[in-house]
């Protein structure tokens, strides 16, 4: 089984691309051959730094070796190093329908906030992402709840493919945790946690300090009540029981029946402390990480490598069954 999944180089990752995205890559290292991208190209279609985007790439990169990436269990890389992926958005397009393209709900989300240019780029942005899975010829795409429409679209863009130009992709299949595949913000327990959209306190850093995920965690809403259940009517602590559920690798049950006595404060105590001691190895080992730049490029070099390897010859039967470029 191969598996595909990227992330943003947004340097500042939080805690529900922990627990939605980069655990989940971490688990799947042993489950079949893991094939990581950190996914640059993505970053441009937003109002960015250049100088920034290199530097934010190397933390994002630190971070998910720190976190238990290893590159010779799973193939790491950078996506602009890969051209295959571009070409192959491209020719993906001429199977993509606009409309579909239309009602995707992260553009609808992200082009309201680009005040200067709302970019063709973030509205092909699913076409990227496709073209990154379908490349490698993947099974299986470990992701974080928001991006299953991404997921659903690429499928269909798969299938669309086959059905035109003849059996040449395989039809990836979205892989979701099923606690903590989407965390909340902790002041906006209606919105989830996200590095664009989100509010600064109740968004939780995986660089954060302990004493700042305490302090977030101690200011997290919660409701009027005193329970300690997952109910609609309590977003903000039945989100609190899912990060304490994910990160210990508990159930939702066993989490409320620990705590069924517990006061709010002490509860949101609980849940800071473990998420404090669940990323107390990733601080650990991340420093000396970052600070070797030289060694963090030659690891995405080599992984571009063996994923150009896979790529290649993807792109190869692409052209070849759409009649675009060499003969051969
Ligand atoms: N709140 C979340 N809960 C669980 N999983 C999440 N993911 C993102 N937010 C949550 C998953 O993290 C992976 C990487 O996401 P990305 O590449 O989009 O990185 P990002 O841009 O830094 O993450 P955000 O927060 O989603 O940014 P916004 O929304 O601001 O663009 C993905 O697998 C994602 O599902």
């Amino acid at each position: 089984m191969r598996i595909f999944s990227g992330i943003q180089p947004t340097g500042r990752k939080h805690l529900g691309n922990f627990i939605g995205a980069i655990e989940q890559y971490v688990h799947h290292q042993d489950q079949g051959e893991a094939i990581y991208c950190i996914v640059d190209l993505h970053a441009t279609t937003v109002r960015y730094d250049p100088t920034e985007l290199r530097e934010r790439l190397y933390d994002t990169a630190a971070i998910l070796l720190a976190a238990g990436i290893d590159p010779a269990r799973a193939i790491f890389f950078r996506q602009g190093d890969v051209l295959e992926h571009s070409e192959l958005a491209w020719l993906l397009s001429s199977v993509t329908a606009f409309g579909d393209l239309n009602r995707m709900h992260q553009f609808k989300e992200k082009s309201g906030a680009q005040r200067d240019l709302a970019s063709a780029g973030l509205f092909t942005y699913p076409v990227l992402m496709a073209a990154d899975v379908l490349a490698y010829r993947a099974d299986t795409v470990p992701v974080g709840d928001d991006q299953r429409q991404h997921v659903e679209l690429m499928r269909d863009i798969a299938q669309r493919f086959n059905a035109r130009f003849g059996e040449t992709l395989v039809v990836p299949r979205g892989v979701y945790r099923e606690i903590g595949a989407r965390i909340m913000d902790l002041q906006e327990p209606a919105r989830k946690m996200s590095t664009t959209g989100g509010t600064e306190q109740g968004t939780v850093y995986v660089l954060d300090d302990a004493a700042t995920i305490e302090r977030k965690f101690k200011r997290a809403v919660t409701d009027s009540g005193a329970e300690i259940v997952r109910r609609p009517d309590k977003p903000g602590i039945s989100n609190l029981i899912e990060i304490l559920a994910a990160v210990t690798g508990r159930s939702f049950e066993d989490v409320e029946r620990a705590h069924a006595a517990s006061r709010y404060g002490d509860f949101k105590a609980a849940v800071a402390e473990a998420v404090v001691e669940r990323l107390q190895p990733v601080h650990e080992r991340y420093d000396a990480l970052r600070a070797d730049e030289p060694a963090l490029e030659r690891v995405l070099r080599e992984g571009a490598e063996k994923a150009r390897a896979i790529a290649a010859p993807v792109l190869v039967d692409v052209r070849r069954a759409m009649g675009v470029g060499p003969v051969g």
